[in-house]
């Protein structure tokens, strides 16, 4: 449509970004306690957003102190008046998501068409949902009396910043906690430009405090006596360093780590509608995705058409600027992870996997990628094991649903999976049989509030979303 391929890039004078800017806490701005401050740039072009101050230790103990005096008053309100301010948060969320797309995707370096069209919604609906559960739990309506935990510290990834702290903070404070928050050392600025929409929404100060910076500030985070519910996404390496470190303590915790997904092609599916949930599966957001299928199984007798086909589709991507709105594929978000990209890719050929790449020209500045494909590719090859988190599918083949079951759990992961087949026995067949927290059938990367989402194995612990996600800032 006419709007669909609107020329004019999203302009990026929408929204105001201060040269400067403070860590959150109780309410107000404030600078790091020894001052230090750290750069955040856009990973399109390479440029100096702003400067934000850099958490320590000691801004860790004076945010969870403040989070811990909000809790007694936050914890004894009526869950109907947390869900008011939760509503309101959700509205002003709803009225400047144009804003906090265009700033989303400056500090990430995610095309526009998904800040606007997949982030935002989901983010307003996660905190719309989780409202409507505030005033459900007292009492009568969740049956046993479920207590909030307290103070939890949430550390989030740089791949969704908005998105994983409404994960994270919409059931926390429907639930009665308060919380401190610190989001990646990449994408600091919607996690402060939220700080701002607490004010606001009028939150009372020091129920959501929100600390930018690095690993350390994560690890004080973790380590601090007072914090009752750690909750992580990231690394499945620093997930497990963070449940070492909690084990002997009374902390609870919930882990959402790594994945390598399967999407899983059988010879009856529909094999256009199929090309374009490969598409979205691992180049959504570059592939820098937990829950991405970097792994395609397809059923031997239809994997010629089908590679020739997705092919032809991946040269059709369009690879630049984030802002544009014709953009499919955007930067990389940093260059540490574009190196990583880079060597698991250097990996697989030198282990002899096929590679092919779609053509196309990358910019001379900033992070870029180009869609990827590796085939030939066996289990002992590491791009079918490791997670890449980049623009990258390995493509192994299968002949017997039994053996796309087999293939699809030999992994050390168990986040996602998909699954393509005309036949409705068959999903419900194979879907039971995959260790995977979430299937997709003839579709992937859908996500919605209502449903809960988490891993097996080394994907990590606990879920999130749903009632299901209440029940991780809950005891009863
Ligand atoms: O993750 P880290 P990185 C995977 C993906 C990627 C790899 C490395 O494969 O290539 O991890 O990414 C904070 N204690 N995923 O290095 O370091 C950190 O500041 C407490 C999958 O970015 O785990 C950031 O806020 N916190 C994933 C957050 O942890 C610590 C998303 C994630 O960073 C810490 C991201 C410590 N010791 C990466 N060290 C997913 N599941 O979606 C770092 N942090």
């Amino acid at each position: 449509s006419a709007f669909e391929y609107a020329p004019a890039p999203e302009s990026r004078s929408v929204v105001d970004i201060a040269p400067s800017y403070g860590l959150f806490i109780d309410g107000e701005f404030t600078e790091a306690a020894d001052g230090k401050v750290f750069k955040t740039l856009s990973p399109s072009s390479e440029e100096v957003l702003s400067e934000v101050a850099r958490a320590g230790a000691e801004d860790v103990d004076r945010a969870v102190k403040a989070a811990r005096r909000a809790f007694e008053k936050w914890s004894a309100l009526p869950g109907s008046e947390r869900a008011k301010y939760l509503f309101r948060i959700a509205r002003i969320i709803q009225e400047r998501s144009r804003e906090l797309a265009v700033l989303e995707t400056l500090d990430n370096g995610k095309p526009i068409k998904e800040t606007r069209d997949a982030d935002l919604p989901l983010v307003a609906a996660h905190f719309f949902y989780y409202a409507g559960w505030a005033d459900k739990l007292d009492h009568a309506g969740y049956g046993a009396n479920p207590r909030p935990l307290g103070v939890a510290g949430q550390i989030i990834p740089w791949n969704f910043p908005l998105l994983m702290l409404a994960w994270k903070i919409a059931p926390a404070l429907a639930t009665g906690n308060t919380v401190v928050l610190k989001p990646a050392e990449t994408t600091p600025l919607s996690a402060l430009f939220f700080a701002d929409i607490c004010r606001q929404a009028g939150l009372p100060k020091g129920v959501v405090n929100i600390l930018t910076g690095y690993g350390d500030a994560g690890q004080a985070l973790v380590e601090h006596a007072d914090v009752d519910k750690v909750a992580f996404t990231g690394s499945t390496a620093v997930g497990k360093a963070i449940a070492r470190s909690i084990a002997g303590t009374d902390k609870k915790a919930t882990l959402e780590l790594g994945g390598k997904g399967a999407n899983i092609v059988f010879d009856d599916a529909p094999l256009d509608q199929a090309v374009e949930g490969i598409v979205t599966g691992i180049f959504f957001n570059q592939g820098q995705v937990c829950c991405a299928g970097s792994r395609l199984l397809v059923q031997e007798s239809v994997q010629d058409e089908l590679l020739d086909a997705l092919k032809r589709r991946l040269t059709t991507l369009r690879l630049g600027d984030p802002l544009d709105k014709n953009t499919d594929i955007g930067a990389i978000n940093s260059a540490e992870q574009l190196s990583r990209i880079t060597a698991l890719v250097e990996t697989g050929e030198a282990e002899g996997a096929e590679r092919w790449s779609a053509p196309c020209e990358l910019p001379s500045s900033g992070y870029w990628f180009a869609p990827t494909l590796f085939t030939n590719v066996t289990q002992a090859h590491t791009v079918a094991r490791d997670e890449i988190f980049g623009p990258v599918l390995s493509v192994l083949s299968f002949r017997t649903p039994d053996e796309a079951v087999a293939k699809a759990n030999n992994s050390q992961y168990g986040l996602s999976a998909g699954i393509w087949t005309e036949k409705g026995s068959r999903i419900l067949a194979v879907a039971n049989r995959l260790r995977a927290g979430v299937v997709w059938a003839n579709t992937f990367n859908k996500f919605d509030p209502t449903s809960p989402f988490g891993g097996y194995k080394e994907s990590g612990f606990g879920r999130e979303g749903g009632r299901h996600g209440l029940e991780a800032y809950l005891d009863v």
